[in-house]
């Protein structure tokens, strides 16, 4: 191994030890009644972290669905924006989306594809050389939205690279009831796409394979799907009790922990020692308690901003709900 790929394992850490400790901190604010709802991401850190690192943050845009911690914490959005957005405000979040070049998080399953698709072909008329990276799960893969967004970045050859986070369940449903033949890479030969099935466990190999996805669609404007195996660790979000409907042993055929993985790695290649994990985790306690002390007062933002972010060119209906809900609010 290269001093790169040292540097690279040794990063993927970082990233990932902060996002779960984000995600586990998460579950306990939802539980303190901070944040109403969450989705955790644990056990899909490395696909996560992976795929992020090998974008350029220059150029490149995110397009997230609900559980993207990791990609957040490694692509450096702006957390407390991020961590915002799981507070169910009207706005969804206080990050600057086009400076970040990171899309607002996406809860309508599969509808995510369609907007980087979008963003894609922007690049393409701009004549700039910028990717889209599509992160979606194997239920989303299931939805017309998808497919339609595939076939599309297909024919008008859009740079974009689909990223399917195989965590083997959507919501309550097992990967054998929501994908027919239980690959989702399979079907990207249908759309004259190259798919590619990963470890999603080994975010080096994860990174591989999406920097080459990166860049066969920069050099060739090729859209190509990444499929990372991987396993969703806890449940579906903080509602949910997955005890209903799997069992343990469902988790253990799963294998050993990404980040446990990974910890085996950095120490038995002589690349991290205790002292150094001890460092990271010293480091991490005022990030997080900082990042908690945003969501007990988030910052404020005006309301009739709502009506901002509609259209480009307010249509006359939302200029009149604007000035509504202003005498409204004004006389409340
Ligand atoms: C269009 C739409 N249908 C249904 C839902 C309800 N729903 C939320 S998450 C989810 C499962 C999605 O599974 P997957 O795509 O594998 O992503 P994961 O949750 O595993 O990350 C469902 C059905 C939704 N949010 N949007
Ligand atoms: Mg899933």
């Amino acid at each position: 191994m290269s001093d790169a790929d040292d540097e690279l394992l040794r990063r993927s850490y970082e990233h990932m030890h902060f996002a779960r400790t984000l995600d586990n901190g998460l579950v306990t604010w939802q539980r303190q009644g901070l944040v109403p709802a969450y989705p955790p991401a644990r056990g899909q850190e490395a696909a996560q972290v992976g795929s992020a690192l090998a974008l350029d943050r220059s150029k490149d845009f995110v397009f997230p669905t609900y559980r993207e911690i990791g990609v957040a914490v490694a692509w450096g959005v702006d957390l407390v924006g991020y961590l915002g957005s799981h507070l169910g405000l009207w706005h969804g979040g206080l990050w600057d989306a086009a400076r970040d070049r990171f899309a607002p998080l996406q809860a309508v399953v599969g509808a995510g594809p369609l907007h980087a698709v979008g963003w894609a072909l922007g690049q393409k008329l701009d004549g700039l050389d910028g990717v889209a990276l599509s992160y979606f799960g194997d239920g989303a893969s299931s939805q017309g939205d998808v497919h339609e967004a595939m076939n599309f970045a297909s024919v008008m050859s859009a740079p974009v690279v689909f990223f399917v986070q195989n965590n083997r369940w959507a919501l309550s449903v097992p990967l054998a009831r929501q994908v027919g033949g239980e690959s989702v890479a399979a079907r990207a030969a249908g759309y004259g796409m190259t798919g590619t099935v990963v470890d999603g466990d080994d975010p080096i190999a994860v990174y591989r394979a999406t920097h080459d996805a990166v860049e066969l669609a920069r050099s060739t404007g090729r859209p190509s799907l990444v499929e990372a195996m991987t396993y969703r660790r806890g449940p579906h979000a903080t509602s949910d009790d997955p005890g209903r409907y799997r069992s343990l042993e469902d988790e253990r055929a799963a294998g050993v922990d990404p980040l446990e993985r990974l910890e085996g790695v950095l120490r038995a290649s002589g690349l991290a020692d205790d002292a150094w994990f001890a460092a990271l985790v010293e480091a991490e306690a005022p990030r997080l308690e900082a990042l908690r002390a945003t969501l007990v007062e988030p910052a404020p933002m005006p309301g009739d901003q709502m009506f901002e972010h509609v259209f480009q060119s307010p249509t006359p209906q939302i200029t009149r709900q604007r000035a509504q809900w202003r005498e409204e609010s004004e006389h409340a």
